[in-house]
């Protein structure tokens, strides 16, 4: 009944954003952050994902990046993702506004898509802030150098760090713009992204929720669709 309003809903929509996160890709085989197997020997997610953590141990936490690079290289787009990659063609307004960095979204042929937190398969030159491409699995080195000698980061947004501003004002614009608003596989649980949800509902989007769990937006938001998103995003659109 309400996967039915919803479908309806964004039959009729002009204009469409959708927020992702690791649950988007939970069906390919992507590790959450938070439940189950959110874990690393024994490291959580806040204690590597920081420029602390990075300055104290650049060596431990490009392995805990380049073990997560190794399970994700073989890893393809599910039914979710493709159904994502289809409403772009759909729609005349859309954005795709996702919180993972794993790529598979544009594996799976998105490309109006702002990546909130960065890209796995992307490094930036701590010297010079050059970003650049690189698949290498296993890393040769590890911390990892550039051309120029200097040490590479991942090209992640880490806990404290600023997203980047353009990125940031396109999905808060899509947000406050759009019709529908679908926010799907996130704990809604880290900012600035948790916020997007509320905005859209608050500038008069109907907002569809698709999670197996209740989160802290599920309260609010017109439609609650308590389900995977590999099942449910291909009969939504
Ligand atoms: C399924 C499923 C299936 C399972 N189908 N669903 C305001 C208030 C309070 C705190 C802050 C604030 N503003 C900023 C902060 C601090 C911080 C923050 O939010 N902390 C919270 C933890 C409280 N935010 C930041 O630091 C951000 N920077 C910032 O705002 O700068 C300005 C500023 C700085 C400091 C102070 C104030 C302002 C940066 C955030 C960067 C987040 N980076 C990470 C790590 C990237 C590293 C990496 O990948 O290597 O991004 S954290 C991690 O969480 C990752 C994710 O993108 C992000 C969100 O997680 P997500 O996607 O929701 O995953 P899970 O695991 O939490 O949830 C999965 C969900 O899927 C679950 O609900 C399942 O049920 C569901 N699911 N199977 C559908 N098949």
């Amino acid at each position: 009944m309400e996967l039915e309003k919803a479908r309806k809903k964004l039959a009729e929509a002009g204009s469409v954003a959708i927020l992702t996160g690791a649950g988007v890709s939970a069906e390919s085989g992507v590790p959450t952050f938070r439940g189950e197997g959110g874990l690393w020997r024994n490291y959580r997610a806040e204690e590597l994902a920081t420029p602390d953590a990075f300055e104290r141990n650049p060596s431990l936490v490009w392995e805990w990046y380049d073990w997560r690079r190794g399970i994700l290289a073989p890893l393809k787009p599910n039914p979710g993702h493709f159904a994502i990659a289809g409403m772009e063609k759909k729609f005349d307004n859309f954005l795709l506004i996702t919180q993972n960095v794993d790529g598979l979204h544009a594996k799976a042929g998105s490309r109006k898509m702002v990546e909130l937190h960065g890209n796995i398969w992307k490094v930036r030159c701590l010297a010079d802030g050059k970003v650049s491409d690189n698949h290498e699995t296993p890393l040769k080195t590890l911390p990892p150098r550039c051309e120029c000698g200097s040490m590479l980061r991942p090209h992640i947004v880490w806990f404290g760090e600023s997203l980047d501003a353009g990125v940031i004002e396109a999905a808060f614009s899509a947000a406050r713009d759009c019709e529908v608003f679908i926010v799907a596989g996130t704990s809604s649980l880290v900012q600035p992204a948790a916020s997007l949800a509320g905005i859209a509902k608050e500038s008069g989007a109907y907002v569809i929720e698709i999670n197996p769990e209740a989160t802290p937006v599920s309260g609010m938001v017109d439609a609650s669709i308590r389900g995977k998103s590999g099942e449910v995003l291909p009969l939504l659109v």
